[in-house]
């Protein structure tokens, strides 16, 4: 088995979905969380100077979506046929441009709030409906069993819920995929589990 290390704040973040993978595939490794103080020191060393970072035995690979699809295809969860997998990669990909849109690293806190609200208050209720519409009335999003990007709709809407609780007031369908994503006893765990972070 190789030595897995992840690197990343102690955050969820753009880790959280390939610890919800190693979780799923009950792969031991280190989830190395560095202070903001460390990073400048850290970014010198990382490929790309960005993070999450997985080593595989030193190996350095970086992406979180790239890491993701390597250990979804080893779990079983990247979707049965190449069609199917270009779902979950169109669902996972659907998710991440909206993520991505939100000004993480805004220094100016009235800008950031601004910027946060209207992506919350006018954005987010059409991606919504479009994933409800998506999810219709299968259980999963992609085929007949739950794929890595049920499991990335839980990170990011947990994420997204914080900002905004009555997110998801309006899309049950959407709220029932989470809880199901949650239960899963691996999962689960996870969650008991891992460090309480806001993001
Ligand atoms: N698309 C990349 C984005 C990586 C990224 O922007 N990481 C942020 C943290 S979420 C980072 O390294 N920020 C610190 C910096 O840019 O100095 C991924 O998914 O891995």
């Amino acid at each position: 088995m190789p030595h897995y290390k992840l690197i990343y704040f102690n955050m969820r973040g753009r880790a959280e979905i390939i610890r919800y993978l190693f979780a799923y595939l009950d792969i031991q490794y280190e989830d190395h969380r560095i202070s903001q103080d460390d990073w400048p020191a850290v970014k010198q060393t990382v490929p790309f100077g960005k993070i999450p970072i997985l080593e595989v035995d030193g190996v350095p690979l970086h992406q979180s979506l790239a890491i993701g699809r390597f250990l979804a295809r080893e779990a079983g969860l990247a979707g049965k046929t190449e069609l199917e997998q270009c779902q979950v990669d169109a669902i996972i990909d659907t998710l991440d441009d909206f993520m991505s849109r939100f000004p993480w690293a805004e220094k100016k806190q009235d800008i950031k709030d601004q910027m946060f609200n209207e992506l919350l208050t006018n954005d987010a209720p059409g991606l919504l409906q479009d994933l409800d519409l998506y999810l219709g009335k299968k259980d999963w999003f992609v085929g007949n069993s739950v794929t890595w990007a049920d499991f990335y709709w839980d990170i990011c809407s947990t994420t997204l819920l914080v900002l905004k609780q009555d997110l998801l007031d309006k899309h049950p369908k959407l709220v029932v995929l989470r809880k199901k994503v949650q239960s899963i006893p691996v999962i689960a765990d996870w969650i008991k589990q891992r460090p309480e972070t806001r993001m």
